[in-house]
């Protein structure tokens, strides 16, 4: 065993130790130190200046009540949660998840991502993550507004365009935007748009900012298929999921021609061999708040099955773009068994380690998240820097920064894994071109 290789244990044992029962965490920490010891065979330095130890421990947990009344007057209190957990680079940035199923595992997994995800983009931004354990789903308007309200009466105090920058996540987008942003501006009684990303255009925010992860995603797709001689066009693609980043997905996959055949919910899964009609979902989820299973009432020819595997269906690609974890071993398996040969993360850690190792036996290309869905937080960047100089770039513009920045971390993360021995293995290409910017930069920032 390399000196390297028993620090990284012995350093994984103790993050382990003092975050016993965050398993989303651990799970996260596991995937990007495993795959830097070739990285720290060559510069120890950060070994010894606890860079590992010191990026595993966010810089600030906040976490506190988030009380509400709903249409009936009945008192209801969630708990709200801001990671802020690296800003070596920039300002804390990162989205808010509101979703039951949120906790404290769950944000620390999304900042640790995002940290590595913010300096792949190449922008000046560090990383965060918040969220509540509010479901939005079934709530009226106001009721979705009055959460938002209460929510950023507690957290304004912590942001501030300089200092920390959400943006959305499951279950919050422009509406749920448009409540923090108003809310934050009467506290504060400035129009600080740079404070908050995913904003409406109508209101400070950035043409392309709501397609850009699904776009961006599919971008980084083209590249992972050009790397291997293959083409996107005509290919048979499964998206899971029916949300802001499987919607834009579909439809840039589409647009260059690709057949996407299948997406989900939580509920179940449809399967339309005649290609998916994105005008059918946008209707249904971005307009009606709907089940996907709608889509079966209103498109001949389409099957839905309640609870359904979507990675059982035959396809050329596949993109998780739901939720953490929700392609396994059996899904990994099914995927290889079918022929399949790329799979890239839309959503954040939706693919097991388990699972990951079963695709990359099968040689099928990965694209990890912090890579891969990188668009949205790229492109919210770019809403920073437009807000910042009171500017407005058109949609052809931003998307063709889209574009380049998407290459630009595509060939990132294959050089880096070529240059550090797994050449195709864009996990360690991400995570060692991730990695090595932060620690230069904690190191050149001194022990704080
Ligand atoms: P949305 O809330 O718009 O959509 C989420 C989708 O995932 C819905 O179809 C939802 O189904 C499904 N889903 C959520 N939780 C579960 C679950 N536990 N089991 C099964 N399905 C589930 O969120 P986004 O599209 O914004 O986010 C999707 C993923 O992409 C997340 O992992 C997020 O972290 C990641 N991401 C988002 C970015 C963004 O800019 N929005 C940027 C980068 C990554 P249902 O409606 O039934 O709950
Ligand atoms: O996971 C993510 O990158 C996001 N939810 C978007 C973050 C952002 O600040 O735009």
């Amino acid at each position: 065993m390399r000196k390297s290789d028993e620090n990284l244990s012995r350093i994984i044992k103790q993050i382990e130790e003092k975050n016993r029962a965050e398993k989303e965490f651990l799970q996260s920490v596991r995937e990007v130190y495993n795959s830097l010891p070739p990285f720290l065979e060559q510069h120890p330095e950060y070994l010894d200046k606890k860079i590992l130890e010191r990026i595993a421990e966010p810089e600030r947990q906040i976490m506190f009540r988030v009380p509400w009344q709903d249409d009936s007057g009945e008192v209801l209190v969630n708990r709200g949660y801001r990671v802020e957990f690296n800003s070596a680079l920039g300002p804390y940035k990162g989205g808010l998840r509101f979703h039951p199923s949120v906790n404290l595992s769950i944000v620390k997994f999304l900042g640790f991502e995002q940290i590595f995800k913010n300096a792949l983009t190449g922008k000046p931004i560090g990383g965060g993550k918040g969220g509540s354990d509010f479901d939005p789903k079934g709530k009226s308007d106001d009721e979705v507004m009055r959460f938002c309200q209460s929510f950023m009466t507690e957290l304004y105090r912590h942001l501030g365009e300089n200092r920390d920058i959400p943006a959305g996540d499951i279950g919050v987008g422009t509406r749920e935007i448009g409540f923090m942003f108003g809310q934050y501006k009467r506290i504060v009684n400035q129009y600080e748009s740079g404070m908050i990303t995913g904003k409406d255009p109508e209101w400070g925010g950035t043409l392309v900012r709501n397609e850009a992860t699904g776009y961006g995603l599919i971008y980084f797709v083209k590249e992972m298929m050009e790397e291997k001689g293959e083409e996107l066009e005509g290919k048979t693609v499964l998206v899971s999921g029916s949300g802001n980043v499987a919607i834009y997905a579909i439809e840039k996959a589409q647009q260059l021609g690709a057949n996407v055949v299948a997406c989900s919910d939580s509920g179940g899964v449809i399967y339309d061999e005649n290609g998916i009609n994105l005008e059918v979902v946008k209707q249904i989820k971005e307009v009606e708040r709907g089940r996907i299973k709608e889509y079966k009432e209103r498109v001949d020819g389409a099957e839905y099955k309640d609870g359904g595997n979507i990675w059982e269906i035959p396809c050329d690609i596949a993109l998780p773009c739901a939720t953490q974890n929700e392609l396994q071993e059996e899904g990994a398996h099914k995927l290889a068994e079918n022929g399949c040969t790329v799979v890239a993360e839309g959503a954040n850690m939706p693919v097991t380690l388990d699972a990951i190792d079963i695709l990359h036996d099968a040689d099928i290309a990965f694209g990890p998240g912090k890579a891969a869905n990188a668009g949205g937080v790229a492109v919210s960047a770019l809403e920073m820097h437009q807000n910042a100089s009171r500017d407005a770039l058109t949609f052809d513009e931003t998307e063709s920064r889209l574009v380049q920045i998407m290459k630009t971390i595509h060939t990132n993360c294959y050089e880096t894994a070529e240059e550090y021995g797994t050449p195709g293995n864009y996990i360690h290409g991400a995570n060692i071109a991730g990695f090595k910017k932060v620690a230069r930069s904690m190191d050149a920032l001194g022990v704080i």
